[in-house]
């Protein structure tokens, strides 16, 4: 029996929007400026510094893989939480200046799938402040609310590319993994949605770009927009030019992966 196409779950920084280079680094840039760290990420430390999700835990693998743990600010797993408060605070203000857009087809596709009754959700590492930010800043104050879950930050033990906030967001909205449609940009996402068992398509960013997503049901550089069709990298996008629920429905319907 065929399993119908009952919600999608979003990702959030590089997928709804393009956080990373010009949000989140900046915004970590900012507290280690305020705390007198010495610290400054550059764009492409900050791509390396990816590999590890979760602001908290990438200063400390900072710490441990590029600075081997030595002059270090006093006490500093004690100061970790601070900087990362800071680096919200500076993150959320930018977004709260309109700052970062969400990236092509997002609104549109989030419009039309509600209106097909298709539930919504978020699953992604980053903090609920953020999420909040962003959410309104860009969709409305209203737009929170078009979630069933937004599953986020550390209500889970482990981050991606662990399951667990998918496998979070699947038990609140109380569906199989199968009922479902992941929308990932890197290799740690797609290992934490396809960790739960959920298909997932993937939309890239400059820094995921040649990552490995070996499983996806398409990959493409964006979702689209009828004036400005999405290129496909990897699948099978049966001559659509951009994502909407009918594409996602024929994908789902099909979902031997073609990758
Ligand atoms: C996103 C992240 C996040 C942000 C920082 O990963 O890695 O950690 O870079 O967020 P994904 P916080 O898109 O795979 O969820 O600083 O709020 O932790
Ligand atoms: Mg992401």
């Amino acid at each position: 029996m065929k399993t119908e196409l009952k919600a999608l779950l979003f990702d959030v920084d590089g997928t709804l929007a393009d956080t990373e280079r010009d949000g989140h680094r900046v915004a970590f840039n900012a507290a280690f400026d305020e705390y007198g760290t010495g610290w400054y990420w550059d764009v492409e430390l900050y791509g390396k510094l990816l590999a590890v999700t979760g602001g908290k835990e990438r200063m400390k693998y900072y710490a441990a893989e590029f600075l081997h743990n030595s002059n270090l600010p006093d006490k500093f797993e004690q100061l970790v939480p601070e900087l990362h408060a800071a680096k919200t605070r500076h993150y959320t203000e930018m977004l709260s200046a309109g700052t970062i857009p969400l990236r092509p087809g997002v609104e549109r596709l989030l419009q039309e799938a509600r209106g097909q009754n298709l539930r919504l959700a978020i699953a992604t590492t980053t903090t609920p402040e953020n999420i909040t930010a962003l959410l309104e800043n860009t969709l409305g104050g209203d737009s929170l609310g078009w979630f069933d879950v937004i599953a986020a930050g550390d209500i889970v033990p482990a981050k991606k590319p662990a399951s667990d906030i998918y496998d979070f967001a699947l038990r609140e909205m109380n569906l199989e993994p199968g009922e479902c449609l992941a929308v990932e940009d890197s290799h740690n996402g797609i290992l934490s949605s396809m960790g739960a068992g959920i298909p997932t398509i993937i939309t890239v960013n400059d820094y995921t770009r040649d990552h490995d997503f070996n499983g996806a049901l398409l990959v493409l550089d964006n979702l689209g927009e009828p004036d400005q069709p999405f290129t496909v990298l990897k699948g099978n996008a049966d001559n659509h030019t951009y994502v909407d629920c009918a594409l996602l429905k024929a994908l789902h319907d099909n979902k031997e992966s073609s990758v």
